[in-house]
């Protein structure tokens, strides 16, 4: 168990109690410090949004809640961070919500392509899918804190890629199950790799393109191993903070509320943050060289065609629930 409460709330030992000064009883609060798992690396907007977060919840409670933030997969690697946070491993974590789409439709609502591919969509959608969304955690004992989009999701590589036709064949990078689902509808092969791990993919071979933001691609360096990004704009995939439960309620009410301030914050500063790097990370691609560009027409003409079929699978799937989602969405 990770998560530890360091120690015991004053009185509840007498016997350590007898031995302490009044006014060392006083101060010795309940002192409680919870490990939190995150996927991307310490350069990484959102991994220094959440560090504020944690410096807030810190002054908020006047430290008797301290969360230390494990960056990159350190603490569990991706794949693991949601299913530890459910079973009280680690009571808090971040995870990029469409990685949980195979466990429900729900999940992946935000990286059906060209649904929502802006920020103003990308908030609407998110205010659509949040009751569905915070039931679906519910079931799981997991409570969501806050959710933020990545910048717009675009294509890079190592060659012009004029058509849909330029992508054939090549070993494609997926992130999720519906980066999957359009690399293989686009012709091409989907590897799913961590960020973490990407240097290292593009150096061996294992892929050689992918579809992410100017976040990602500057994070990791893409110049080093590509030389194209297309602007595509096709959706804004989220991460979200989500809490166990069960911990969150052993919390005492003014942790609570400094907890619950604290996401409000992030929240609205993560979306800021994320527009704001769409356009430093896009320049940071173009200083180092990358070729950026908008797609051409039939490149676009084609991924929009993907995006439709796609909206089709994932409203099949979704059944009554993407029904409700996608009415609140329209409204
Ligand atoms: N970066 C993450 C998710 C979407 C994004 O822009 C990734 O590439 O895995």
């Amino acid at each position: 168990m990770l998560q530890s409460r360091r120690f015991k709330k004053a009185g509840s030992g007498f016997a350590i109690a007898a031995v302490f000064t009044f006014a060392s009883l006083a101060s010795a609060g309940a002192q409680t410090k919870w490990d939190m798992p995150t996927p991307y690396g310490d350069s990484n907007f959102h991994t220094q949004n959440i560090a504020e977060f944690a410096q807030d919840v810190s002054a908020g409670t006047d430290g008797s809640l301290t969360i230390q933030v494990h960056s990159a997969g350190s603490l569990f690697k991706h794949p693991e961070i949601k299913n530890s946070v459910r079973k009280g491993l680690a009571p808090i974590g971040e995870v990029l919500i469409s990685r949980l789409s195979n466990e429900d439709p729900v999940f992946g609502v935000d990286s059906v392509p060209f649904m929502a591919d802006s920020y103003d969509a990308a908030w609407d959608l998110y205010q659509a899918s949040k009751p569905a969304l915070q039931e679906k955690l519910g079931e799981q004992g997991l409570q969501l804190l806050y959710a933020v989009p990545w910048p717009p999701q675009g294509i890079y590589a190592k060659q012009d890629i004029d058509s849909i036709d330029d992508l054939r064949g090549l070993k494609m990078r997926a992130y999720n199950a519906s980066t999957e689902r359009l690399v293989q509808l686009a012709g091409a092969v989907p590897t799913q790799v961590e960020v973490p791990d990407l240097p290292t993919a593009f150096s061996t071979g294992r892929v050689e393109a992918m579809i992410t933001s100017p976040s990602t691609g500057a994070n990791s360096k893409a110049w080093d191993f590509l030389t194209h990004y297309y602007d595509t704009q096709a959706w804004l995939p989220k991460n979200m903070v989500i809490v166990n439960k069960r911990a969150f309620d052993r919390l005492s009410d003014a942790e609570k509320a400094a907890i619950l301030e604290a996401a409000g914050a992030a929240e609205t500063r993560g979306w800021e943050a994320s527009k704001a790097e769409t356009a430093a990370k896009t320049k940071v691609l173009i200083d180092n060289g990358i070729k950026v560009s908008a797609p051409s027409d039939v490149l676009q003409g084609s991924l929009r065609e993907i995006g439709a079929a796609m909206v089709g699978e994932w409203q099949e799937s979704a059944g009554d629930d993407g029904a409700a989602i996608v009415e609140a969405y329209q409204n």
